[in-house]
């Protein structure tokens, strides 16, 4: 094998050895994390031929591919990470409650919050989605049954997070604490190959995504900023231009990559915004930070906020450090036009 190619595996591997009582317990996890977005990505890359082929073993049409493969990508999720002995409990945007793992299996040290499939109103148009996922210690004593409050852990308690992105390519990005790594599937070796290491994004981005439609229910802060990116200004760089996919994961993804920053501010009509803490907006901020980087619910950092229930909303300022620290202005009052 060519000594330039590193898998996933490999990589977490190498990682764990750093940790002088790590038992491979999370390599075994992510094993399974990854094993599943492979799944998914499969089925959402067929999700464009429902109707060309009809029904078929694993595809039902009639214009339900959208949920079915919310509920697919859940089970495949639930499925992959429930038998292996690593978790105490898991949880997911699709689950009312938490997901207990079943008698028959052992029970592990971690915890697992997903949403399993991001963006999916988005998959009827071929455009990119992805899977969002957050790995805990549990916080109550080992050998009993995980409880919510092992899944109600502010992000700052984060071992790992990670999110897969099902666009162009397949891509997994994921930190530990120690740098934010990418990976890209190869659909020839079945792996996923180091591809992105050591992401950084730009202090300051050229990028703004919000979905502006919302202005009028936006309070003046936040619509004096959007007002304030849109002005020319040569020596700051303005205007930002606007690019909106709609799909968080692929939002942040881009703006990770080439700097910008991502909004879902609360509104009159959505008082905490529409993005989870604890599924969507926790992972995603501890790998912006990583990745040096800054999240913000307009007060305070993300992580910092003590979840009080599984399906909490939170409003969300993510991506280039200096463009949110400039929105807390603008929230705050500190500046206007
Ligand atoms: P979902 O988890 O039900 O797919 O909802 C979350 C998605 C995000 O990916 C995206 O950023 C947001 O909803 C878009 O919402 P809106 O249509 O209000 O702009
Ligand atoms: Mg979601």
């Amino acid at each position: 094998m060519s000594a330039r190619i590193i898998t996933l595996t490999r990589h977490i591997i190498e990682e764990q050895r750093k940790h002088p009582y790590a038992t491979g317990e999370f390599t075994d996890l992510m094993n399974d994390i990854a094993f599943a977005a492979k799944l998914i990505s499969y089925h959402t890359n067929k999700a464009g031929l429902v109707g060309i082929l009809g029904e078929t073993e694993n595809i039902n049409v009639q214009g339900e591919i959208v949920k079915k493969l919310d509920v697919f990508a859940n089970e495949t999720m639930v499925n992959a990470l429930d038998h292996g002995g690593h978790l105490a409990v898991m949880a997911s945007e699709e689950s009312e409650d938490i997901i207990p793992i079943p008698d028959k299996y052992p029970l592990g040290k971690y915890v697992c919050l997903f949403d399993p499939l991001d963006g999916s109103s988005n998959i009827d148009a071929n455009v990119s989605v992805g899977t969002i996922f957050a790995i805990y210690h549990r916080s109550t004593p080992d050998g009993r049954p995980g409880t919510l409050e092992d899944c109600l852990q502010p992000g700052n308690n984060l071992v790992c997070a990670g999110y897969v992105v099902y666009g162009s390519s397949t891509m997994l990005v994921y930190t530990t604490g120690n740098g934010v790594h990418g990976f890209t599937l190869d659909h020839s070796y079945g792996e996923f190959l180091l591809s992105h290491p050591n992401i950084t994004t730009p202090k300051k981005g050229k990028i703004y995504s919000v979905n502006e439609s919302n202005f009028d229910y936006w309070d003046e802060g936040m619509q004096n900023y959007i007002q304030y990116v849109k002005q020319i200004d040569e020596k700051s760089g303005r205007p930002l231009k606007s690019r909106y996919i709609g799909s968080m994961v692929s939002d942040v993804h881009r703006n990770l990559l080439y700097g910008g920053v991502f909004l879902y501010p609360p509104s009159s009509l959505a008082p905490d915004g529409k993005l989870r803490l604890t599924y969507e907006a926790n992972p995603m901020a501890f790998i912006i930070e990583q990745a040096g980087g800054k999240a913000s619910n307009g007060k305070q950092r993300i992580v910092d906020i003590k979840p009080e229930n599984l399906h909490q909303r939170v409003p969300l300022y993510i991506g280039s450090e200096k463009d949110v620290a400039l929105i807390e202005d603008f929230l705050k009052g500190d500046k206007t036009l």
